[in-house]
């Protein structure tokens, strides 16, 4: 996989990339990352990106010059076989007006050969990249950020992670049972955030055993495994309860997760 970044920051891409997993993809090569600095793409003696709104408002623009000529320079394939999904190649516009980002689009990037990500900074970026350069414009979540450029490492980083031989042997095992799991229980289809199959992930212990007062469930160290994973699934059907009610809608629950439940929230089932 090749990720190439547009953005006036190039120097903001020195450190988010250079970790973990990410870190172990590159230097097996398994994932390049290429940043262009767009400035670079700028004629005059100032290296003009940004300019005013076009009827008025607050604050700049990026311009579009710039942002064409960097993509022309990277030799993808036309929009139209882009988009009709020949190409295996996305170029995708970062903006607070995109499509939401998820585990989906992440695992339908990871299928690509390249991704092509443009930073917006400013007030935003000339609508002509988004009608007519961009294939999609993504926003990563419902927060005003001050560029794309946090977003497209978040990208780079949850994509490259679906890249197959990115993640260690034990943990793509891990993954790979999660898989089998849930499309056992909900059929193939897309993937979740968490090892539960569409639930928060269950709380983690690891030694001491008791920690300033603070101990273990003790069901954790009975060494009773059936009692452990009952545990383990009612703790994340209890979290997600908690923290993210809306995730329970979507996830296939058995008759067991729907007794817990009920239990939880003091139901009769
Ligand atoms: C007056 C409205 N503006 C907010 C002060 C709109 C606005 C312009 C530019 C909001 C954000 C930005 C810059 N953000 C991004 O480029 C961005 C972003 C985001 O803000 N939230 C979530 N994902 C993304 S991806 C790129």
């Amino acid at each position: 996989m090749k990720f190439d970044m547009l953005t006036i920051f190039p120097d903001f891409f020195r450190g988010p990339l250079d970790y973990g997993i990410v870190r172990r993809a590159r230097e097996a090569g398994l994932v390049t990352i290429e940043v262009h600095d767009l400035r670079a793409f700028a004629h005059d003696r100032h290296r003009t990106v940004d300019d005013r709104p076009f009827g008025g408002g607050e604050g700049m623009v990026l311009k579009p010059e710039p942002i064409f000529e960097c993509i022309e320079t990277l030799q993808v394939a036309a929009r139209a076989e882009r988009m009709a999904g020949g190409a295996g190649q996305a170029v995708i516009l970062l903006s607070a007006q995109g499509r939401r980002f998820d585990q989906e689009l992440a695992g339908e990037l990871a299928a690509l050969e390249r991704v092509v990500l443009i930073c917006g900074r400013y007030e935003g970026v000339d609508e002509r990249v988004s009608e007519h350069l961009a294939d999609r414009e993504i926003s990563i979540g419902d927060y005003v950020l001050s560029g794309g450029e946090l977003g497209a490492a978040v990208m780079a980083d949850a994509v490259t992670r679906l890249i197959p031989g990115a993640l260690g042997n034990e943990a793509s095992a891990r993954q790979e049972s999660f898989t089998a799991r849930a499309e056992a229980e909900a059929g193939p289809g897309p993937d979740s955030t968490c090892a539960s199959g569409g639930l928060l992930d269950y709380p983690h212990y690891t030694r001491p055993a008791e920690f300033r007062g603070m101990a273990v469930p003790e069901v954790l160290v009975s060494g009773n495994h059936d009692q452990i994973r009952r545990w383990r699934r009612r703790s994340a059907l209890e979290k997600t309860l908690r923290n993210r009610p809306d995730l329970l809608e979507r996830v296939p629950l058995n008759r067991e997760d729907e007794e817990l439940l009920a239990r939880i929230t003091g139901k009769e089932i």
